[in-house]
């Protein structure tokens, strides 16, 4: 008989029943066994039509019912550290939904927890990785088959951004997830962020710059651009052109869903199958507490960018531990 992972998803909210659906209808060697969220009814709802599932609202009473091998985190970001430290702690395998976790103060805590226990236990919701454009593009700049990659021109575009969504969320949010894929495709930390900001969409609510374009660079000299629109009013576009010496590669050009979910439907199920496949072999090949840290920190830089454009922003990394190298 083929092994199961038996996991509890914290959180019942948009991308934790999104998961709950995926283990439940697609995934394969895995059972959700307890579905923890204060909104009891939310829990209930999510568990339906799955044998043996049970709701908490007690995060700690479901890790010790032990009927849990791995945990799936898909709360807001500001509550992922209250979480992830005691499952951590208990030695429980963890996929936490990005951010890692609001800031890179916050999110370095992680990091020094796994060092301490002296393994990686976390894998951060960085979908991108999965997709399999991205994936070719990394490929090619791993055999350097087209020369060196000189630069990055992504597109980041939403449909719409809900009534709370701010400045902040502009990169912490939705940048967050260039700033990883850039890392993803260049295997080089991100030196310097700024923002450049222009003549803003009438749709764009007060305080939100809206179109955008944010500049990187990585510490290997590649240039990127990605530009935002994240009230466009028309759907979900997320494309990169990569531009190589000898030839450039695109992926998700003239791609247009009506959203996320839909755009990376199938980078969310690799993602996720992979997890449980890693968790079984007791490995971890996916994005790890370094890249959730990194990206945090790229995100602080990024903060301080959009609150002077037109300013070139330093990223601020601690040195990478043994563990992640
Ligand atoms: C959302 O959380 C995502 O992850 C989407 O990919 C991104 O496009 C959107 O801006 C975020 O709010």
């Amino acid at each position: 008989m083929t092994e199961q992972l038996r996991v509890a998803v914290v959180g019942a909210g948009r991308m934790g029943s999104d998961h709950i659906t995926r283990l439940r209808d697609r995934m394969k060697n895995v059972r959700v066994t307890a579905v923890i969220d204060i909104d009891e009814a939310k829990a209930q709802a999510a568990i339906e039509g799955i044998d043996g599932a049970q709701v908490f609202t007690d995060f700690t009473e479901a890790l010790e019912s032990g009927e849990v091998d791995a945990v799936m985190v898909a709360t807001p970001g500001f509550l992922h550290e209250q979480v992830l430290l005691p499952a951590l702690t208990k030695g429980f395998k963890v996929f936490c939904e990005k951010p890692l976790t609001p800031d890179s103060e916050s999110a370095w805590r992680i990091v020094e927890a796994e060092e301490s226990i002296g393994r990686k236990l976390v894998q951060v919701g960085f979908m991108r990785r999965f997709d399999e454009g991205y994936r070719r593009i990394r490929a090619a700049v791993r055999s350097g088959e087209h020369g060196e990659l000189l630069a990055l021109d992504c597109e980041h575009i939403n449909p719409e951004v809900p009534d709370s969504y701010t400045g902040r969320n502009l990169i912490d949010d939705t940048v967050v997830h260039e700033f990883d894929i850039v890392r993803y495709l260049t295997g080089e930390e991100v030196s310097t962020v700024q923002v450049r900001t222009g003549k803003n969409s009438s749709a764009a609510k007060e305080g939100l710059v809206d179109p955008a374009q944010i500049l990187m660079d990585t510490d290997g000299g590649v240039r990127v651009s990605v530009n935002t629109h994240v009230t466009s009013g028309y759907g979900y576009a997320v494309s990169t052109r990569a531009s190589f010496e000898t030839r450039h590669l695109e992926e998700g050009v003239d791609q247009v869903t009506p959203g996320f979910e839909e755009r990376f439907v199938d980078a969310y199920d690799t993602e996720i199958q992979e997890w449980i496949d890693d968790c079984l072999a007791g490995e971890l090949n996916g994005p790890d507490a370094w890249d959730g840290y990194a990206a945090a920190a790229c995100c602080e830089a990024g903060l301080r960018a959009i609150a002077e454009p037109g300013t070139s922003v330093r990223v601020e990394l601690n040195e990478k531990p043994e563990l992640y190298r």
